[in-house]
């Protein structure tokens, strides 16, 4: 995996049904997102259940757009909302991370050399190196967790909207209903 198929996870795809604001965000226990839900088709209202997040507000919008506000947990990667349509449940996984120390390098800025040195630097089995959520293991979260953290720092850096860093419109592969999937383990 390269540090531009990791990025390329995370572009957000502007005709998705379901927005999230902002579009990555580090779990700290206290920062809310918005999720905005176009229009859900169902006889009846949707339900909203949630992962590893709590429900702080939930409104429908005139054009009949449901708007979540979840506050994630502290240090969650895989937290989601799952609305409930009728019979029909859609999980929405949201595009958080922990927050991380990714300046690897110690140079007192995060750049492709940090990404560089996380890539390469795998360490064994035994002794993982970069284990991000230090779950003994290094694998795919720690790669969706270092990417998110090195994509929020570079658009504070750069102050621009996430759409002009990350490719916009990307197709994915996985039925997911937006961007932001974590990649596979292999
Ligand atoms: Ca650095
Ligand atoms: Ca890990």
């Amino acid at each position: 995996m390269t540090s531009k198929a990791l990025i390329q996870l995370f572009a957000v795809d502007e005709k998705a049904t379901v927005k999230q604001d902002p579009p990555i965000l580090l779990a700290d226990g206290k920062a809310n997102l918005k999720l905005t839900v176009r229009n859900p088709q169902g006889k009846h209202a949707p339900n909203f259940a949630l992962k590893k997040a709590k429900l702080v507000s939930l409104k429908v919008a005139s054009n009949s757009t449901w708007v979540v506000v979840a506050k994630p947990e502290k240090g969650a990667y895989d937290a989601s909302v799952t609305m409930l349509v009728d019979d029909t449940a859609v999980e929405m996984p949201l595009t958080v991370a922990p927050k991380v120390d990714i300046d690897l390098d110690k140079s007192g800025k995060v750049d492709d050399n940090d990404f560089k040195i996380f890539l390469k630097d795998r360490g064994s089995s035994k002794a993982p190196k970069h284990d991000l959520d230090k779950d003994g293991r290094r694998n795919h979260i720690d790669d969706y967790i270092f990417t998110a953290n090195f994509l929020v720092l570079d658009q504070i850096a750069n102050e621009k909207p996430m759409a002009g860093k990350v490719p916009v419109g990307t197709k994915q592969k996985s039925d997911t209903v937006r961007g932001g999937s974590k990649p596979q383990e292999k």
